[in-house]
C-alpha cells in the first residue's frame, strides 16, 4: 500500500499541494493525505517551515500556481505561521489546518492561523485530526468544481458515511 502511494504520488500531475511544518505534524496532515487518496486527487506532500526553511516556503509558494497546482492545504502548530505566509505569496486557496500542540493543545496553533488580516484569507479547519481531513474534502469540492471525476467522487464518499450511520446504538460499537 505504501509503495503504490508512493508512486502515485510520482506519477500523477499533482493538483494539490500538502504542505506541513515538521515531520512531527505527518501524524495528523497523514489524514488529509489519506483522504486525498480516497477521493482520487492528485497531490504532493512535502515538509516547508515557515521559520526554518523560509525560501523553500517562499519558492514554493510563488510557484505553485505556474506548475498546476490548484489549491494548497498547510498544517503547522504552535506559532503556525506557515499558511498564512503561504496565502500571502500564492493566489491560490490555502486552506489551514490547526496541528494540536503539546503545551496549548493547538489553541495556539489554531489562532495563528484564523486570524488574518483583511485582504490575505486562509480557510481555517479544525484541530488535529478532524481539521486534516475536512481539508481534503473541501480541496477536492474546490477542485471538483472543474473536475466531475474528483466531484463524483466527493458525492460517493458522503454517500457512503450516511449509509454507514447506524440507527440505533450498539453496545459492542467502538
Ligand atoms: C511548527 O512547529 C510545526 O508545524 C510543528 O507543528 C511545530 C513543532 O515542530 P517540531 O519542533 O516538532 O519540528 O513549525
Amino acid at each position: 500500500m505504501a509503495r503504490k502511494t508512493i508512486k502515485r504520488r510520482r506519477t500523477t500531475k499533482p493538483l494539490v499541494g500538502l504542505i506541513m511544518g515538521s515531520q512531527s505534524d505527518w501524524s495528523t496532515m497523514r489524514h488529509a493525505a489519506e483522504t486525498l487518496e480516497a477521493l482520487g486527487v492528485p497531490f504532493e506532500a512535502r515538509i516547508i517551515s515557515a521559520h526554518r526553511t523560509p525560501k523553500r516556503m517562499m519558492d514554493y509558494a510563488s510557484g505553485a500556481k505556474g506548475r498546476g497546482l490548484k489549491v494548497i492545504i498547510a498544517g503547522a502548530g504552535g506559532a503556525a505561521h506557515l499558511p498564512g505566509m503561504t496565502a500571502a505569496m500564492t493566489p491560490l486557496p490555502v486552506l489551514g489546518v490547526p496541528v494540536e500542540s503539546a503545551a496549548l493543545k493547538g489553541q495556539d496553533s489554531l489562532l495563528s492561523i484564523v486570524q488574518m488580516p483583511a485582504g490575505i484569507p486562509v480557510g481555517t479547519l479544525a484541530i488535529g485530526r478532524a481539521g486534516s481531513i475536512n481539508s481534503a474534502l473541501l480541496a477536492a469540492s474546490i477542485v471538483g468544481l472543474g473536475d466531475a471525476k474528483i466531484m463524483a467522487a466527493v458525492e460517493a464518499w458522503r454517500t457512503r458515511q450516511t449509509q454507514a450511520v447506524a440507527k440505533i446504538p450498539s453496545d459492542d460499537a467502538p
